[in-house]
């Protein structure tokens, strides 16, 4: 049976959860159990720490998981990264205290820079031919300058308050994450079936992500205006009513441009608007 490791509690847990069961992937209380069954699908969810996933992965001991890159990147694991999931965006920055001037790359040589993540730092520090002393510390990173363990730090910036609310100032973006899906390099044919089925249901998931299905009644003097409003994926769908002279109209549109595109449709006579969470779109 295909096994999936999934970070067992933190930010990446719950996300994780819920898009699988959004493609009908169950996990038979994940909260309590370190390996757990799908209810409805022939997989296994293995519950760990985050930190463990690339290796895990890397070595067989689950075919699939999912994780943030920069763990990935971080831990040098060699798996496949399948696809982006569009959940656990964050950047991994270097910050130093606000009151320091800046004026580029130059300002880390010789000085110590805390992190969780040695290795992605070196990386960035050779290719940018930076000296630095890379103090390694794992978890509260961001006070470190204040301790007076280091001058600067290299870590994880979502909104940046943490940054803030500790007196230091990004001042340079290295590294750009979000979740992944990653599967081992020698999955075995059946497992890559199971996978190529996994993957069609992310796709059409993240597909319909960020959109709605809209229908309306519109009189025939409407409809050519009304099409140039709506964008579909071919054209949308026209159904005549029972009272002659009106149709029903059908389309898929963004939840961005939702608003506009309604408040146009009023203006041209639409009537009788629906507004639909979508599902699944299947290309
Ligand atoms: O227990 P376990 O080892 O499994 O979890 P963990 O504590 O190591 O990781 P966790 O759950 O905190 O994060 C898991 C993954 O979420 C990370 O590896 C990233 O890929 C992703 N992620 C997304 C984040 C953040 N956003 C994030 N904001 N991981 C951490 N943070 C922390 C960051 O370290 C800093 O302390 O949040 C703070 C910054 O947030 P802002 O919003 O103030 O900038
Ligand atoms: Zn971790």
């Amino acid at each position: 049976m295909l096994r999936i490791a999934l970070q067992s509690k933190g930010r990446l847990n719950e996300q994780s959860l819920e898009l699988l069961e959004s493609i009908g992937i169950k996990m038979d209380d994940p909260k309590r159990k370190f390996l757990t069954k799908a209810k409805n699908f022939d997989i296994e969810g293995l519950l760990v720490r985050d930190d463990d996933i690339p290796q895990i992965v890397s070595s067989g001991t689950a075919a699939l998981g999912i994780v943030g890159l920069n763990e990935v990147a971080e831990r040098e694991a060699e798996v496949y990264i399948v696809c982006k999931l569009g959940f656990g965006g964050c950047r991994i920055s270097l910050a130093i205290p606000k009151s320091e001037n800046y004026e580029g790359l130059s300002w880390f040589e010789g000085k110590r820079i805390a992190t969780s993540y040695p290795v992605i730092l070196a990386k960035f520090l050779k290719e940018n031919g930076i000296k630095a002393k890379i103090e390694v510390i794992t978890g509260s990173v961001e006070i470190a300058p204040a301790a007076g363990i280091a001058d600067a730090i290299f870590d994880i910036v979502s909104s940046g308050s943490t940054l803030v609310s500790n007196g230091l100032k990004e001042v340079e973006r290295v590294f750009e994450s979000e979740a992944v899906l990653i599967a081992n390099k020698e999955m075995s044919e059946e497992d890559k079936e199971v996978l190529d089925e996994i993957v069609f249901r992310i796709d059409s998931y993240k597909t319909s992500k960020g959109k709605k299905y809209l229908l309306m009644n519109l009189p025939e003097s409407a409809l050519e205006e009304a099409i140039k409003i709506l964008p579909a994926m071919r054209s949308p769908t026209l159904l005549p009513l029972a009272s002659k002279g009106w149709y029903s109209l059908h389309s898929v549109v963004d939840e961005s441009s939702l608003w506009d595109k309604v408040r146009a449709l009023k203006a041209i006579g639409a009537e009788g608007i629906l507004v639909i969470d979508l599902d699944k779109i299947i290309l």
